[in-house]
């Protein structure tokens, strides 16, 4: 949009007037945020409107994408940068005598999400929205987002994030638009007269679901779409609950039913089998998809070609519950015949797998899911029944392969197998991890159905974590090769040609240094450590979790702890060891990990024999809006999970385009990051795919043996259990259990001699500042690929099906 800092400054101080009845020179900071939040609906809202009616009006197909997460970070910077203001905006309120930057900073960070699947929702909704993709989202409306990290005496601590505490200004209460959901009960099929069978639920508890509505602005190009987010809410009794008898039966069933947009659950690794999970992936699914058909309906269009106006995404399992709730909606609701509905729901879903790892493979207990979900459990019970006819012919009495394959089976329900016979798309996020997926983990189904297979690696906006993160770099890409980039990533490759230029190289490590100041001072407020700008910032920033390896990292410090301690004048480069990671709040020993790298820090930081060569520091409560402030100060990007089991990471991509160096081994997007920047511009440790999966086939390896072969490791491990690092004695013998007796499942002791020698390695090309400021340079302009504008195209022309639209 277009608009003068005259007409905006005018804008501003009516709104203010309206909403507080002040002056903006009376008013607040937090005042300011609302007025500033509240204007900017207003601007968005009209362009919103076209858009909703645009593509009712041309009936272009939508892509609904659903998911359990969606994990925006804050949204006033960005709306302002899409609609194309942001500066104007930033001009009219310093000449007012305000600061954007601080009005910016009174925002929540929404946490509807825990980590990659959440955030890579969140990047193709700005991706869709800017790429002029009709597509929208929906998901939860929960209460508490992940919960606020807080580190006490080492140990992680969570606090409830009550993020709606105050107003959420993007989001719009669309009343009219609720619909019922409907749990437990009965259900069966009764004869008719013709000998048909009638579908019967009966004594079901209704919930309502309200949708909330938060808009999506596409950068710079009129496109508004819209995020559906669901909220639990008791819908109006009239008859059945009277009088004061009944007040306490009233108030366990609104306890009941608002719980279940209360709050996420705060584990990204394994699978929580509570009803309550349950009920919150059917709510949203129901509710999104009653209004999906009653929209279409409206429009006019026959019901018999939704897949030709609607695709709906299954962003993992958590949505699978779609299926046979298109299903039910087509055949119960609509009269339709089985086989035209399932004709119609393949067509419509499609799916993403996003890992490999099994203890988070969704599978349902048969009692817990009927009971529930009575009617949806029969339906899947007829696809499953017509599954097996399929394997049958296929198998013949190779009953062990068909129950190997079946939905039901073993007393579960099984998701994912759900979703690949329930979809005509079934893809991994990255190349690696998609040839996992058809050689091992999903072998059969690839046999079975070979065309559904396919990969979209993942991407990140490079608006939120490049253009907001670190306007300088965003700047002097503009100087040196123009403003395309910022429309077409890719023509960030431009940038390649200055990567010798020394000019160019020395404002590259200038804008990194000015990043760095940036954080140091951060850091120093918050945990109150003096941290040198001069040296290597190495940042490890993720969830925690043992297949990530944070404790790969922490015992290599340990290991220079002891090279220094051992010889006094250990010469190495000075380094600042960053960490910031959420715990699932059930997962024992990646707490136990928090807690030591905390007391190395505590240790390591306080040491004079150290002289400052090194310092640890870990930030807590790891959120998108501490990672816009990490990532642009990263000089080494940490991304060492054991090879195979990250199945893209997307923060490795975030480094990289912000002039990082990806120290990985080749797991996930890191093998591509490879492709794309060549060996000479990344260090690569580790083992191979083939070691590990020889090793996994073998039952492991012996990491006793290392341990008794390898000196470094038996000092670094003792130090563990024998009182040296001070503060740790359960937790490091816990680590040592794990590493020595359970036999190191991550292989972190096997890979520990390589990630040494990387390391070093790195170190050395730090040195020389002409190699190093020319890797950071072949980072940057290699990083346009993982735009995820450049994936939601993949997506929409091999997946949904869908046509851009630009009017
Ligand atoms: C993550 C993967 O672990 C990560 O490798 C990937 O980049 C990200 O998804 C986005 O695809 N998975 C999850 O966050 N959660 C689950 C259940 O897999």
């Amino acid at each position: 949009m277009i608009i003068t800092k005259e007409q905006f400054k005018k804008d501003f101080e009516k709104k203010m007037l309206k909403l507080y009845a002040q002056e903006v020179e009376d008013s607040t900071v937090h005042m300011q945020y609302f007025t500033l939040g509240y204007l900017m609906k207003e601007y968005i809202s009209e362009g919103w409107a076209k858009t909703t009616n645009r593509y009712t009006k041309y009936g272009e197909k939508q892509v609904y994408y659903f998911s359990i997460e969606f994990l925006l970070g804050r949204l006033l910077a960005s709306n302002l940068l899409n609609l194309g203001i942001r500066n104007t905006v930033s001009d009219a309120l310093k000449d007012m005598g305000l600061s954007l930057k601080e009005i910016e900073d009174v925002e929540v960070d929404p946490g509807l999400g825990n980590g990659g699947l959440g955030r890579l929702a969140a990047c193709f909704m700005d991706s869709m929205a800017s790429s002029g993709i009709p597509g929208n989202g929906n998901g939860i409306r929960y209460k508490y987002g992940l919960f606020q990290q807080k580190i006490v005496d080492g140990y992680q601590v969570e606090l409830p994030e009550n993020w709606l505490r105050d107003d959420n200004v993007w989001e719009i209460r669309k009343s009219d638009k609720a619909v019922k959901v409907k749990f437990y009960g009965d259900a069966w099929m009764k004869p008719r007269e013709d000998g048909s069978l009638e579908p019967i639920h009966t004594d079901y508890q209704e919930v309502l679901a309200v949708p909330y509505d938060t808009a999506l602005v596409g950068y710079e190009n009129k496109t508004v779409n819209t995020l559906r987010l669901w909220n639990a809410e008791v819908p109006n009794y009239t008859d059945d609950i009277q009088g004061e008898l009944n007040f306490n039966k009233v108030l366990l069933n609104k306890r009941e039913i608002e719980s279940i947009s209360e709050v996420l659950y705060p584990d990204d690794s394994h699978h929580e089998g509570r009803v309550l999970r349950l009920k919150q992936e059917y709510f949203f699914v129901s509710a999104g998809l009653q209004s999906i058909v009653a929209q279409h309906k409206d429009a006019g269009h026959p019901l018999s070609e939704l897949h030709n106006y609607v695709a709906v995404h299954i962003n993992d399992t958590h949505p699978a519950v779609a299926i046979p709730e298109l299903m039910r909606i087509l055949m119960d609701e609509e009269g339709m015949e089985w086989a035209e509905a399932w004709h119609i729901t393949q067509n419509t879903m499609s799916y993403t797998n996003h890992t490999i790892m099994s203890e988070a493979l969704e599978k349902w207990q048969i009692d817990l899911f009927k009971e529930l979900l009575p009617r949806i459990y029969l339906i899947i019970g007829e696809i499953d029944r017509r599954f097996r006819e399929i394997l049958s012919s296929k198998f013949g009495e190779d009953q062990n392969q068909i129950e190997k394959m079946a939905i039901i089976s073993g007393g579960y329900v099984r998701m994912a197998h759900l979703c690949i016979h329930g979809t005509h798309s079934v893809n991994g996020v990255a190349k690696l991890h998609t040839e996992l997926l058809k050689s091992q983990e999903l072998r059969d189904f690839y046999m079975l159905y070979p065309y559904k297979f396919n990969n979209k690696t993942n991407g990140i906006t490079h608006r939120r974590w490049l253009m907001l993160a670190n306007p300088e770099l965003s700047d002097l890409l503009d100087e040196t090769i123009g403003n395309s980039w910022r429309r077409n990533p890719q023509d960030l490759k431009l940038f390649k040609k200055y990567k010798r230029d020394p000019e160019i190289q020395k404002k590259v490590e200038q804008i990194k240094r000015n990043n760095k100041e940036k954080l140091a001072a951060y850091i120093k407020e918050k945990n109150g450590i003096i941290v040198d700008p001069n040296s290597i910032f190495d940042v490890h920033v993720k969830r925690l979790h043992a297949y990530k390896r944070q404790l790969l990292n922490a015992l290599h410090i340990l290991h220079q702890y002891h090279e220094i301690l051992e010889n006094p004048n250990f010469e190495m480069l000075p380094k600042t060891y960053i960490f910031a990671a959420k715990a699932a709040p059930g997962y024992y020993f990646a707490k136990e990990i928090i807690k030591f790298i905390n007391a190395l820090a505590e240790q390591i930081n306080n040491d004079p024999r150290v002289e400052d060569r090194i310092k640890i520091v870990f930030l807590e409560n790891y959120s998108v809006t501490l990672a816009e402030q990490i990532i642009p100060a990263s000089e080494v990007s940490e991304q060492i999970s054991t090879t195979t089991k990250e199945a893209s990471g997307t923060s490795n991509m975030k480094f990289m385009m912000n002039g990082a160096v990806t120290l990985a081994t080749l797991d996930g997007a890191n093998v591509e990051i490879l492709e794309e920047v060549g060996h000479p511009n990344i260090v690569i440790f580790g083992m191979t795919e083939k070691e590990v999966l020889n090793y996994y086939r073998n039952g492991g390896y012996n990491s006793r043996e290392i341990y008794e072969s390898d000196a470094r490791v038996k000092r670094v491990l003792d130090s563990l259990t024998n009182g040296f690092i001070k503060g740790i004695q359960v937790e490091g013998q816990d680590i040592f259990k794990n590493l020595i007796d359970y036999n190191d499942e991550f292989f972190v002791l096997k890979d520990f001699d390589s990630y040494v020698a990387a390391q070093k390695k790195m170190e050395d090309l730090y040195r020389d500042r002409f190699t190093w400021n020319k890797m950071s340079i072949e980072n940057i302009s290699s990083s346009g690929v993982f735009s995820s504008d450049v994936t939601v195209m993949q997506y929409a022309s091999g997946v949904w099906d869908t046509r851009i639209i630009e009017r």
